[in-house]
């Protein structure tokens, strides 16, 4: 038996992952045990059989949850990136649940609109983001169909994932930005026409020499964030942080409490009453939870 090799997860599928090693190789590694604690973007050890040893130690890790599961979205990351269109319509809640992740992990955060070639549909779009443009995350427009020029600066030096509901241009985003990307793209349709079952959860590629990296996720309709505490959700809204700790009552809600510093700071215009929305929709989920 040689040594254990590390490498990096590229790769995750439900019960097996692709792991690139030092020396340009890709193997296939298999978690001990039932349940699967690794996530692409991990880097791991890998024993000569194929197992995976552990990984080191996170620098970030990108999860959603409900109730009932929990789910990893990627290790390693610095970057997350929300991707949403002029069509089909996107959930601005969806788009806040997604910056608190990124938040709670130290990631920048940014905002892709795609498809602005279908400029009918624009202004509402815009509407739509209007609460998150003042708040510092860069909204950066494109069309993945013509060019994804602009989005090119964002990635320098960056591991990035891209999130976001289905039909928002993920994955031809992704392959515009990476030819190897395609190709897989190509791979699996062509598997799906035979028949072979290719479920690929999230894929990592490599845009640069320097690290810079791409994690395309699948769609998702939910971001859920069943793992984080109230504390933790609060944070997650970078605005409502000066007023913090102003409220009348110590555990207040900012839903019906007297003298709320939140509620206030929407009244004064400060907050935009949407991300309030949000916020509440947080806790509601937070209360309904069996063991809170
Ligand atoms: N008009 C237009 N359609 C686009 C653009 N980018 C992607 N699409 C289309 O939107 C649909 C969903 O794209 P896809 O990349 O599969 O979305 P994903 O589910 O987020 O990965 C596809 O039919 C794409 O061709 C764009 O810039 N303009
Ligand atoms: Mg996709
Ligand atoms: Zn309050």
């Amino acid at each position: 038996m040689s040594a254990p090799q590390s490498g990096t997860i590229i790769a995750a599928f439900g019960r097996h992952y692709d792991v690139a090693m030092a020396d340009g190789s890709t193997r296939t590694g298999y978690p001990r045990g039932k349940r699967s604690a690794y996530a692409c973007g991990d880097e791991v050890t890998l024993s000569d059989d194929g197992q995976l040893l552990g990984h080191s130690e996170r620098r970030s890790l990108l999860h959603r949850s409900d109730a009932f599961r929990e789910k990893l979205l990627a290790a390693n990351a610095t970057q997350l990136i929300v991707v949403v269109a002029t069509e089909p319509s996107f959930s601005d809640e969806l788009i806040s649940r997604a910056l608190i992740a990124a938040e709670n992990q130290g990631l920048r955060a940014l905002i892709v609109l795609n498809k602005t070639d279908l400029t009918d549909a624009l202004p509402a779009a815009y509407a739509v983001l209007a609460p998150f443009a003042g708040l510092g995350y860069p909204i950066v427009e494109l069309s993945a169909h013509t060019s994804i020029a602009p989005l090119q600066t964002f990635l320098v030096g960056q591991v990035s994932i891209l999130v976001g509901q289905s039909g928002m241009g993920k994955s031809t985003l992704t392959n515009a930005l990476v030819p190897a990307a395609a190709a897989a793209t190509r791979e699996i349709s062509a598997a799906l026409d035979t028949g072979k079952h290719t479920t690929t959860c999230t894929r990592l590629y490599r845009l640069d020499a320097a690290g810079s990296a791409l994690i395309d996720s699948p769609g998702l309709q939910e971001f859920g964030l069943a793992h984080l505490g109230r504390d933790e959700i609060a944070a997650g809204f970078i605005e409502f942080q000066p007023y913090i700790g102003h409220c009348r009552y110590r555990d207040c809600r900012h839903q019906h409490e007297p003298d709320c510093a939140i509620k206030s700071a929407v009244a004064q215009g400060k907050i935009h009453p949407r991300r309030l929305q949000h916020f509440a929709a947080l806790m509601d989920q937070l209360a309904a939870r069996p063991n809170y």
